[in-house]
């Protein structure tokens, strides 16, 4: 079992994510944090409440974040993610209760009351909270097992051509957390863009009979359609969930161990993510950055969590 919390602006792949690590029997679920990011803060913390709820989810802590990044101003995606940041189903009322906390404390209070090397984080958002936890608690940096985070890219970007979207939004908070001197493995865009929602996938999805299941087609038909429309993707593709897959079975993606760093001063390259791939990386380097997926059987395990679901 690999305990993770998972900080995330649900979204429509966050929301899948969600649905992997409740799903997948060898992830326990320890906490799930929120961040402004695809959509304002108070509207991505309703969505994950609500998420959670068609995932059947009790007795994991959620807690809200940060409303906004470190130092630049708020930017989110509703061209592909739409109003409510969940556009497309119909939420329930959440039945699970927001933690009062804050999702800093509640990452740091996790991480510190468990063993060393027992806590994964995974981040599916931009990555404020992250960096605001290390800076608050910096013990946390040696206690966490690994940072399996996505954002970012080896090549190319989707929110500018040079730069992935949770990066670029707060690319000081990214500083923070690839510096921060754990093991960070980013899952970028590189491997994302093949993680894509096929017609082969909606029509497994369509014969698992679940409300999990009906819940996600109605999601991936509207965020298939702001994706062709805004990015000219024939099948949309499914982030998140693939850094979660990292974590669950490592061997579904091929990962180089390379110094990562991102850009902080650029015009046309801010937030750009810049891996260093010249030559073996030095052997105490804490970065890798994921070049390859195996996409069949990352469906197959997403499509089994959703099968597993109320
Ligand atoms: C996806 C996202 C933001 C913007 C676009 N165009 C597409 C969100 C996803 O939730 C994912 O975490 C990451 N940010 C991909 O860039
Ligand atoms: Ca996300």
């Amino acid at each position: 079992m690999t305990k993770i919390i998972l900080d995330c602006d649900p979204g429509h792949d966050d929301a899948i994510a969600l649905f992997l690590a409740a799903g997948n029997p060898d992830i326990e679920l320890v906490a799930v944090t929120t961040v402004a990011g695809n959509q304002i803060l108070e509207k991505v913390t309703r969505n994950a409440l609500a998420v959670g709820t068609v995932a059947g989810i009790s007795g994991v802590p959620f807690a809200a974040g940060a409303d906004r990044p470190l130092v630049r101003q708020i930017e989110i995606a509703p061209s592909i993610h739409g109003e409510s940041g969940l556009d497309g189903p119909t939420l329930p009322e959440p039945t699970i209760e927001l933690d009062p906390r804050h999702a800093v404390d509640v990452i740091i209070e996790t991480v510190m009351a468990h063993e060393p090397g027992e806590i994964t984080l995974v981040p599916t958002g931009v990555l404020t909270n992250i960096a605001l936890a290390v800076r608050k608690e910096p013990r946390i940096v040696e206690r966490v097992k690994e940072v399996v985070l996505m954002g970012g890219a080896v090549s190319g970007g989707n929110w500018s051509a040079t730069a992935e979207f949770n990066v670029v939004v707060d690319p000081e908070a990214a500083s923070v957390v690839f510096n921060a001197g754990w093991q960070v493995t980013m899952v970028g865009l590189d491997v994302t863009h093949k993680a894509l929602a096929t017609p082969a996938v909606l029509s497994a999805l369509a014969g698992l009979d679940t409300r999990t299941a009906r819940f996600t087609e109605q999601m991936l038909a509207f965020y298939g359609s702001t994706y062709l429309e805004s990015q000219g993707f024939a099948s949309p593709p499914v982030h998140d969930p693939v850094a979660l897959a990292y974590v669950i079975d490592p061997t579904l993606l091929e990962v180089r161990r390379a110094p990562l760093d991102v850009e902080l001063t650029g015009t046309l390259t801010l937030g750009m993510t810049v891996a260093d791939l010249r030559r073996p990386a030095p052997a105490d380097c804490p970065t890798a950055v994921a070049l390859d997926l195996d996409v069949d059987r990352f469906w197959a395990l997403v499509l089994d969590a959703v099968s597993r679901l109320p």
